[in-house]
């Protein structure tokens, strides 16, 4: 049934559960000199690209590629609107390899059709900590779709993490593949209730009104928890400190480091954002959270364009409840004029979920890794890991 993902070292789905499985690599790691030195071949009228994406030509060539032909919902009403200033962010953590950010352009008008990247990251699962790479946005231009693209691209990104050594990698699609690590809802805050219903992202409830239903969601206008604001760089060391202590307790999580941290959580406009609480008395920094601003084009509507939304990303509540720190990050998510908070039913996000108003999507999202082997899938709540 899997032409492709069965001929790869990925948990294949009738080895679930199997308990003679020993949890680690699928395979053990080649030596260097046995990567594949040339690059794989494309159908004839194609050729690889490595896109320099601090180059804002091509930059822009990556973003009119994913603005036109990436992610869309199921009934084709939205497509992910990932910004320039966001792909440089997502695209050039500490250690990145810009051979890694891999294009397929038409040899003959040199349009960019098709991409795909990888980023380094230090990922622990149970008690070992792995160099993986996170694998994001593969994209094939529409008009090329079935075509079995896709295989070779990834073939192709896994080659060169290869050249790398680096033997394990970190992904998330929409689609069911062998085998999910878990798979995970999409929860949706109204912050905006009557755009979100105009644009048909939401319905208006049985027995509601517009009226009451803004009432339903409406929020103070300033976070009320003491000594909330926005982090900065003098507060790198707890922030990674606080970060760290609570995703050691996931099965799988980043292990971030200062660096990390500096470049994953540091604010920056229309990108991340991230907040903490500092004790009015001790000056100790007791809370932690943050978002991720990914819009979304509105496909056929004549009134709005883009969906402003926010995602969940790391949050960790050491003295103020997780309740009450999460709803500060409504507050000022709905300040900064989003319309929707996202968040996965990842880490403890479901004990603030329902309480706080999110609804649940309809979409999926599974976790996948790449020639690693879990003997059984986990619970989304014993995963520590955000992938964009
Ligand atoms: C997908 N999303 O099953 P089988 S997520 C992985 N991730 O193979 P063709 C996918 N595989 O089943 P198309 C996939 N979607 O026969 C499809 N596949 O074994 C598999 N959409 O290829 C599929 N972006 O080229 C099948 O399909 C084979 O032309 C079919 O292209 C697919 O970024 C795609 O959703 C997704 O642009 C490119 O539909 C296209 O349809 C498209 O005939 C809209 O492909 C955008 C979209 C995906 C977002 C993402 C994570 C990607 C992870 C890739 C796997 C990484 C593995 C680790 C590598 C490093 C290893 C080390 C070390
Ligand atoms: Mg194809």
């Amino acid at each position: 049934r899997h032409r492709f993902w069965e001929t790869q070292p990925v948990r294949q789905f009738k080895d679930l559960g199997n308990p003679s499985l020993i949890e680690g690599p699928i395979d053990p790691p080649t030596s260097l000199s046995e990567v594949k030195k040339e690059p794989y071949n494309l159908p004839a009228p194609y050729e690889w690209t490595t896109c320099d994406i601090d180059d804002d030509a091509t930059c822009t060539e990556v973003y009119k590629l994913l603005t036109e032909n990436y992610v869309e919902d199921d009934e084709n009403m939205f497509r992910f609107n990932y910004s320039k200033e966001f792909l440089r962010w997502a695209l050039r953590p500490p250690g990145y390899f810009k051979s890694w950010h891999i294009g397929v352009r038409v040899k003959a008008s040199k349009k960019l059709v098709a991409f795909i990247t990888g980023v380094p990251a230090r990922i622990r699962v149970r008690r070992d900590v792995v160099r993986m790479a996170e694998v994001n946005f593969l994209c094939v231009h529409k008009k090329l779709r079935s075509k079995r693209l896709a295989p070779v691209l990834i073939k192709e990104v896994t080659r060169r993490i290869h050249l790398e050594d680096i033997w394990q990698a970190a992904y998330t699609a929409g689609v069911v593949l062998p085998t999910p690590l878990t798979t995970c809802q999409y929860w949706h805050r109204s912050l905006n209730p009557k755009k979100l219903i105009d644009v048909g992202f939401s319905r208006l409830g049985a027995r509601m009104t517009m009226s009451r239903t803004i009432r339903l969601f409406k929020l103070p206008s300033l976070p009320t928890t003491p000594g909330f604001r926005r982090m900065e760089l003098r507060d790198l060391r707890p922030v990674t400190r606080l970060l760290r202590e609570y995703l050691s307790h996931f099965a799988v999580a980043p292990d971030f480091d200062e660096m990390d941290v500096e470049h994953w959580l540091l604010p920056r406009d229309e990108v991340v954002d991230s907040y903490l609480v500092e004790s009015p008395e001790t000056h100790e920094i007791t809370d932690f959270c943050s978002f991720y601003t990914l819009p979304s084009s509105v496909l056929n509507n004549s009134n709005y364009s883009t969906l402003k939304a926010a995602y969940s990303y790391y949050n960790v509540a050491t003295k103020t409840p997780l309740v009450q720190l999460m709803n500060d990050a409504l507050i000022v998510a709905k300040q900064k004029e989003y319309d929707v908070f996202n968040a996965l039913d990842v880490m403890e996000n479901e004990s603030f979920l329902k309480e706080l108003k999110f609804g649940p999507g309809d979409g999926m999202l599974h976790y996948y890794l790449y020639n690693y082997r879990l003997r059984n899938p986990l619970k989304p709540s014993q995963l520590g890991l955000v992938l964009l």
